[in-house]
């Protein structure tokens, strides 16, 4: 890395995904001069940690970003349509996690270990994906430049923490309602999480899919550059705090075993293959998925309902709120100052 040094923005620094960037930046010893941390007025002076120092929370609406060189946002679709310009255009470049960008043609819809080239083509904002969509697609991408997935069949189990810190304290309140024989009182998900599944994410489309399931479909067809891929989602809300969980199949074009795809996702960067046939030998979200950065693959085997060879199911696990949003974001500001540095106005 460049001996250079970065001022950082993180927008939405007192939520859930924020609070996950400041402490990966600091982790990762991300080369940063200034660093500040911005949300709504709600939020102004309130303290948020950045490695081992305190930093007191700005108010977004006022702040001028001509002196900022990189600008991470998380603070909803609404924000970021409205600041995320004016970020660009003050000279930052813009990494956005929100939903808001991503399917803009000339808005690159990065995930570093699988297309990390499209960001040499941005104009000042790189959206980064849906979380179910990055750890799906890391596991996807060795597939299919071996053997070219061509159908997707896909469910997932989403942990209460995509839907930011007051889902957490849902999903907690209620299990302690319930264990001590009270009602569960119902805030933010649509019916009651503890003890519960609901198969309904996001809003509902007019094709009778939800709006989690069609970003699913509409970011892996960008990311992996291929609008011929066949993706069939079910996105399910679980009662777990922390990471998603998905139950993948697959078709391909040409043969692929489930030895041959192991091998592959050995290698793989990003990926740890955790997949003995015996009880514990796959991982899990609360344990193996929790607070680390690798998406997680088990459970890999033939599809015994094709006998030609064609078929894997995969069983995918990854930290949602680091994988499936602040860390991406993080290595995508990293391959941004490490590959395409001339492409940061300020900086370059
Ligand atoms: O539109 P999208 O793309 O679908 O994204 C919607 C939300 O999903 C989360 C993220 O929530 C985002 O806001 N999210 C997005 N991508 C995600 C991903 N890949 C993802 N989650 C998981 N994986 P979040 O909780 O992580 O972050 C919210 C942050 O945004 C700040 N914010 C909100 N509006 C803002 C704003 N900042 C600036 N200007 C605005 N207009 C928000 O800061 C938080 O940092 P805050 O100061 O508004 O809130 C601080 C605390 O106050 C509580 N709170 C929130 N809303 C209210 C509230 N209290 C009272 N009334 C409210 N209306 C929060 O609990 C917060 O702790
Ligand atoms: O599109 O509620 O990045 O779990 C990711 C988390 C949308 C909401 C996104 C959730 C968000 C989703």
């Amino acid at each position: 890395m460049s001996e250079k040094k970065f001022n950082v923005a993180v927008v939405g620094a007192t939520g859930a995904v924020g609070e996950a960037m400041l402490s990966i930046l600091a982790e990762r010893n991300f080369p940063v001069d200034n660093i500040v941390a911005l949300a709504s007025k709600r939020s102004e002076g309130t303290s948020v940690l950045f490695g081992n120092k305190t930093l007191k929370t700005k108010v977004l609406d006022d702040f001028d970003f001509s002196d900022t060189d990189i600008a991470l946002f998380s603070a909803g679709g609404s924000v970021s349509e409205e600041h995320a310009p004016r970020a660009a255009a003050a000279g930052a470049v813009v990494v956005d996690n929100t939903s808001h960008f991503r399917n803009e043609p000339d808005i690159p819809l990065v995930v570093p270990e699988v297309n990390p080239h499209a960001i040499a083509a941005h104009n000042g904002i790189i959206a980064n994906p849906n979380c179910s969509t990055i750890q799906m697609v890391v596991a996807l991408k060795p597939l299919h430049d071996a053997a070219t997935i061509e159908r997707i069949n896909v469910c997932t189990y989403q942990s209460v923490s995509g839907s930011g810190r007051k889902a957490v304290d849902e999903l907690a309140s209620q299990t302690a309602s319930l264990m001590n024989g009270k009602d569960a009182e119902i805030s933010v998900q649509p019916k009651r999480i503890a003890f519960n599944c609901i198969p309904h994410i996001d809003t509902f489309q007019d094709n009778g899919y939800t709006r989690e399931e069609m970003k699913m479909v509409w970011e892996t067809r960008k990311i992996l550059e291929d609008d011929s891929i066949a993706v069939n989602p079910t996105c399910v809300r679980v009662p777990v705090f922390y990471a998603h969980s998905e139950a993948v199949h697959i078709e391909t074009r040409d043969p692929l075993s489930a030895d041959q795809a192991r091998k592959l996702l050995r290698k793989a960067p990003g990926v740890t293959v955790m997949d003995k046939q015996e009880p514990g030998g796959y991982p899990t979200p609360g344990e193996e998925g929790t607070n680390r950065d690798d998406v997680f693959v088990g459970r890999i085997r033939d599809d015994i309902s094709l006998d030609d060879g064609r078929g894997l199911n995969l069983w995918v696990v990854s930290d949602n709120l680091r994988k499936g949003a602040a860390l991406n974001s993080v290595q995508i500001a990293e391959t941004l100052i490490k590959e395409h540095l001339g492409t940061l106005g300020r900086a370059a």
